[in-house]
């Protein structure tokens, strides 16, 4: 069966102003929707068809011959974790459990949010800033274009989209306060915290 692109859980402007109306429309409707077409495009007939997303991630990457398929099967399971780590009045307070496992690996919850921050910050070009799980330790990495965790063999918890795309009709140029609202007013951590393993 053919992938398809899921829903939002919210509404397109419940997450305004901090991602607007149209960036939602554009971003999930439009860039989310063609990796989905692409991916179903490019597995049609071959080994690949009908496996499940996380098995295609894992079986493309670092394949020269199947980077096509690795960058829109990356982008899609990226995205699909993207939504849903969202929600409408997110931010706040953080579940206990997942507190305590970010002040025991990275010290504060405030040197956690600087260390996604940088991550964001300097990533070259298009890609993501994540929070994973490696090895019982909670971890801040980068990666870019459609790479993730996941390739990795890292499990993630929470992934930020710093392609020009996640903000630019919001925050122009300025990708550290959409970083900061990402952190600040967006993330939904009662998800985050329910991706612990
Ligand atoms: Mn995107």
């Amino acid at each position: 069966m053919a992938f398809e692109l899921a829903p939002l859980p919210y509404a397109h402007d419940a997450l305004a102003p901090f991602m607007g109306e149209e960036t939602l429309q554009l971003h999930h409707g439009k860039h989310h929707q063609t990796y989905v077409t692409n991916l179903n495009n490019l597995i049609k007939g071959t080994a690949l068809e009908g496996q499940s997303l996380d098995a295609i991630v894992k079986a493309s990457y670092g394949d020269p011959a199947k980077a096509g398929i690795f960058n829109n099967a990356g982008q899609h399971w990226n995205h699909e974790l993207f939504w849903q780590a969202m929600k409408k009045n997110g931010g706040g307070a953080i579940p206990g459990g997942l507190e305590s496992r970010i002040k025991a690996d990275f010290g504060s919850v405030e040197a956690f949010k600087e260390a996604f921050t940088q991550a964001g910050l300097t990533q070259f070009g298009s890609g993501w800033a994540w929070l994973v799980e490696d090895g019982g330790k909670l971890k801040v990495t980068k990666t870019p274009n459609g790479e993730n965790p996941l390739a990795h063999g890292q499990h993630a918890l929470l992934g930020c989209d710093v392609w020009e795309h996640a903000y630019y009709l919001d925050y122009r140029n300025r990708r550290a306060d959409y970083l900061k609202a990402f952190l600040e007013s967006l993330v939904n951590w009662e998800f985050v915290a329910s991706r612990l393993a």
